[in-house]
């Protein structure tokens, strides 16, 4: 009542912008997936989060490299057997993730996440955001078009979405 408009307006832009660089990253967390490959065109930076998704047959575990490499679930950094498990990539560096049901990590339930600074650009990405020469112009009342980027494109998504339901609220 007492705060304009205008001030709410400003505060929710910010938030958005605060948002507008993290990524969720849904795994899922089953013996048939390839994870290296699952990985391969992904970057992962601070402040992204994964959210693995898997049936009572398997759980995640969070372990050190040295665990990762023999798929050695004893001594966990964490664990979690909720069926829907986020992890919040909170800063750069390699966190490792494994099924702790026997046999399964070594069936390929492993994933390797290489966390980036959030400002790093992705490997082998070119300097400028680049528009596809042959893309038609878009009216100028559109969004720009969403990256062919799986990630990208989430990204896009979460926050056009996050910022009709928060203009919506401000007003
Ligand atoms: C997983 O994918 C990687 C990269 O595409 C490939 O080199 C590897 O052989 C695959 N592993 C399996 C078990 O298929
Ligand atoms: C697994 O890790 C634990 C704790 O680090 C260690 O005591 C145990 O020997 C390891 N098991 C194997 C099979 O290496
Ligand atoms: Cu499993």
């Amino acid at each position: 009542m007492a705060i304009p408009r205008a001030i709410v307006a400003v505060a929710v832009m910010a938030a958005i912008a605060g948002l507008a660089n993290a990524t969720n990253f849904d795994v899922s967390w089953d013996l048939s997936t390839n994870y290296t490959r699952w990985v391969s065109d992904k970057t992962f930076r601070a402040g992204d989060t994964l959210t693995f998704s898997y049936t009572s047959s398997h759980d995640v575990v969070e372990v050190r490299s040295s665990s990762y490499a023999t798929c050695n679930a004893t001594s966990p950094v964490s664990k979690s057997a909720t069926g829907n498990t986020l992890v919040a990539l909170g800063a750069p560096g390699k966190r490792y993730f494994i099924c702790g049901i026997t046999g399964h990590c070594s069936r390929g339930m492993k994933i390797e996440i290489d966390v980036v600074t959030a400002s790093s650009p992705p490997p082998g990405a070119s300097p400028s955001p680049s528009v596809s020469p042959a893309a038609p112009t878009p009216p100028a009342s559109s969004p720009p078009a969403p990256s062919t980027a799986p990630p990208s494109r989430t990204r896009t998504t979460a926050k056009v979405a996050l910022g009709v339901v928060l203009m919506v609220l401000a007003l």
